[in-house]
């Protein structure tokens, strides 16, 4: 199964090595703005249906690939799986987003929860993971991924989608331990499930805390930094004799950049409130930065996105470390085209930043 990979710039940029161009991939490229993505859904039945079906998982993954000249692909997955497979019975409502029947209220849910076995409840993850390192032949590098704990924590203790965090910070405050025990059960499945996604092709990693930047920076360091940093220390780092990247993402993470450098993983994400030149200075050449272009800018005119391009190329500058992507997730209703345009304008206005 093993292909050399044709396409090592986004391996090579998370890793601080030269590359002739910036490499390129989109948060979320494969979903709801794609229309052949939405067709599939609807064949499928659901979300959850194309999740659970390697074979379906792997078409979606693959659906971007043939539309845009993208440097990696990303594991057509959730965040929640984890969660679904504790036993919390994952549903989505249309409009609303994911919720559980069986939210974590107390002492006794969490000690109940179990630790998933990523070989057994989420075999289907790490199929669909093989399946699609399959068939990519070797073009670009596979990035499998997860929720932060924290970011999970969220929607196990409010049982879904929030606007101000009430259940989960309630829990926080009022029993620490609680949460502590909580996130430190996530921070253990989460590396069961990562490194299981490396044993079966995955060639990067990346976390998503997306919620992390809701908290105060005191707590952010106990209760989200910590956990990844757990994870990152957790981590198969080497697998068939490459490096395995490591991305950390905290949306709205801007101000706590140096602290998250230093964790030792390889790549911290950066979304569109920080500027990137500040964001390189912060973190000192200790990791790789991706990011950050404002995904709403893919409601603009063509010459609009190009020019948001050509300022974020220069705001970081010249040399390698650097992955273009939008600072959080394309929209559902972003025009295709428009992320061709966006796409190609990193093609060819990176290359003067290399040499
Ligand atoms: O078809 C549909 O209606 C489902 C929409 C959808 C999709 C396409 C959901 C439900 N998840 C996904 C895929 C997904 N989710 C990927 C696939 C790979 C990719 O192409 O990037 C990834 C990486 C995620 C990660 C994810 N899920 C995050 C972290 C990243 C982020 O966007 O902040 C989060 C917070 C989720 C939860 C979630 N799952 C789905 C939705 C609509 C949400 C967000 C709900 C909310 O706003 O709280």
């Amino acid at each position: 199964m093993s292909h050399p990979l044709k396409n090592d710039r986004y391996l090579k940029a998370c890793l601080q090595q030269p590359v002739d161009r910036t490499p390129i991939w989109m948060m979320r490229q494969a979903g709801r703005y794609l229309p052949e993505y939405r067709q599939l859904r609807a064949e499928a039945g659901s979300f959850m249906d194309l999740c659970t079906n390697p074979e379906l998982a792997c078409e979606v993954t693959l659906q971007p690939l043939r539309r845009y000249p993208l440097d990696a692909a990303i594991l057509f997955s959730d965040i929640l799986t984890i969660p679904d497979a504790m036993g919390l019975g994952l549903y989505f409502t249309p409009g609303e987003g994911p919720a559980f029947h069986k939210p974590v209220r107390t002492k006794a849910d969490v000690t109940a929860l179990p630790i998933p076995d990523p070989n057994q409840e989420l075999k289907y993850v790490t199929d669909a993971v093989a399946t699609i390192r399959r068939e990519l032949k070797g073009d670009v590098p596979l990035i499998g991924f997860s929720g932060s704990p924290w970011t999970l924590a969220t929607y196990m203790v409010e049982g879904g989608t929030t606007k101000n965090f009430s259940e989960v910070k309630g829990m926080m405050y009022s029993d620490p331990a609680v949460m502590h025990q909580l996130l430190d059960k996530l921070a253990d499945s989460i590396i069961l499930y990562l490194n299981a996604q490396v044993e079966s092709g995955a060639q990067a990693l990346m976390i998503f805390d997306t919620w992390g930047g809701v908290l105060s920076p005191r707590d952010y360091q106990e209760f989200s930094l910590r956990y990844m940093q757990k994870i990152v220390d957790g981590l198969k780092r080497d697998h068939e004799g490459h490096k395995i990247p490591v991305t950390l993402f905290t949306k709205g993470g801007g101000a706590w950049l140096d602290i998250m450098a230093v964790t030792g993983c390889d790549c911290l994400g950066v979304d569109w409130t920080t500027d990137l030149a500040d964001a390189r200075a912060k973190v000192a050449g200790k990791v790789a930065l991706q990011g950050n272009m404002d995904p709403s800018i893919l409601y603009a005119e063509d010459d609009r996105i190009r020019d948001e391009v050509a300022t974020i190329l220069a705001s970081y500058g010249k040399g390698s470390g650097h992955v273009f992507n939008l600072g959080h997730g394309i929209h559902q209703t972003v025009d295709p085209a428009k992320a061709g345009v966006f796409i190609n304008s990193v093609h060819q206005l990176s290359k003067q930043y290399h040499s």
